[in-house]
């Protein structure tokens, strides 16, 4: 926490304010309690300078992901199928997330901004939650649109649940991002400089296997055969498909960009890690400007 800041902490449970941060003001409420509330005070901040970088920030961010999810030239990305289902989910639908790389490439894209719903593992992170996650929402939700995403890792690990939904008639759609890897546990090693030893996968046919089990099954690997395998989804949902779905996205073993570190400020991290850092990511200077450059042409603005 930045030390020249005023800290406001809420939490429903009076040891937890002040536990692990000295606070300016505790205030002993529900969060939600408390930011309805505060929403329903008729008052307007002016936008700071820095909340207005922070937007523009986030537009920049948007779109670098949207032309990663354009490009197959070199294969599938993980990009493209997130923004595949984000193009084709109801306003409603209800999202069952694994654990991995697939988690974040999840929630980097889907928008839930209407009355869209998720659930994932975020506390204990236990692989394989996707699958059961989705089955969990069918049920308790039976009109809505239900997606599971998952690695092929976690998808692997609690496969038979297909059988479930297969008798269960629960048309969930449950995609498979295929990278032949435990891809965040690469991660892991990457940081951590160890070679990467045991996170490799075979793969398989999800698509094949699926079927096999009373399933369908759908396979993409590329842009042309995503869009195919959406409108197929499509058809089957408007004529009261009954039967899960699975769709095999075979997609590149690319580790995703880290934001618990985003190095893109030369004043803070030096020019030469500024420089390693967006050849690794491919970030253009022009288009990821710093967020010093920002944050400068936001006060010019003011
Ligand atoms: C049950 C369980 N075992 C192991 C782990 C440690 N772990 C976290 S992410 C991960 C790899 C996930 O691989 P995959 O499902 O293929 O997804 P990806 O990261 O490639 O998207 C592992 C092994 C875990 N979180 N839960």
């Amino acid at each position: 926490m930045p030390n020249d800041k005023t800290i406001i902490q809420v939490n429903n449970n009076l040891a937890d304010l002040g536990k692990q941060h000295d606070a300016d003001i505790t205030v002993l409420a529900d969060a939600k309690d408390f930011l309805e509330k505060l929403a329903a005070v008729d008052y307007q901040a002016e936008p700071t300078a820095f909340l207005k970088a922070a937007q523009q920030d986030r537009i920049l961010w948007v779109k670098w992901l949207e032309k990663l999810a354009a490009d197959d030239h070199a294969g599938l990305r993980a990009e493209s199928v997130i923004q595949a289902i984000k193009d084709n989910s109801t306003k409603d639908a209800i999202f069952g997330l694994d654990v991995g790389n697939n988690t974040e490439w999840a929630l980097r894209q889907l928008p839930f901004d209407q009355d869209q719903k998720y659930t994932m593992s975020a506390w204990y992170g236990t692989m394989g939650f996707g699958l059961p996650a989705g089955l969990a929402a069918k049920l308790s939700f039976a009109k809505r649109q239900v997606w599971t995403i998952s690695g092929d890792g976690g998808y692997a690990m609690v496969m038979p649940d297909l059988l479930t939904e297969v008798k269960y008639h629960l048309p969930i759609v449950n995609v498979v991002l295929e990278n032949k890897s435990f891809g965040f546990i690469g991660h892991e090693k990457l940081q951590a400089n160890q070679a990467p030893y045991g996170i490799d996968l075979v793969g398989a046919d999800w698509a094949k296997a699926a079927e096999s089990m009373g399933a369908i099954g759908l396979t993409a690997t590329n842009l042309a055969e995503l869009k195919a395998a959406m409108t197929k989804i499509e058809q089957l949902q408007t004529n009261g498909n009954n039967l899960p779905i699975v769709l095999d996205a075979k997609i590149l073993d690319i580790d995703p960009i880290d934001t618990n570190v985003v190095m893109t400020d030369e004043n803070v991290f030096g020019i030469e890690a500024v420089a390693d850092y967006r050849k690794t990511y491919e970030l253009s200077a022009t288009e990821q400007p710093a967020f010093s450059q920002l944050l400068a042409d936001a006060a010019d603005n003011q």
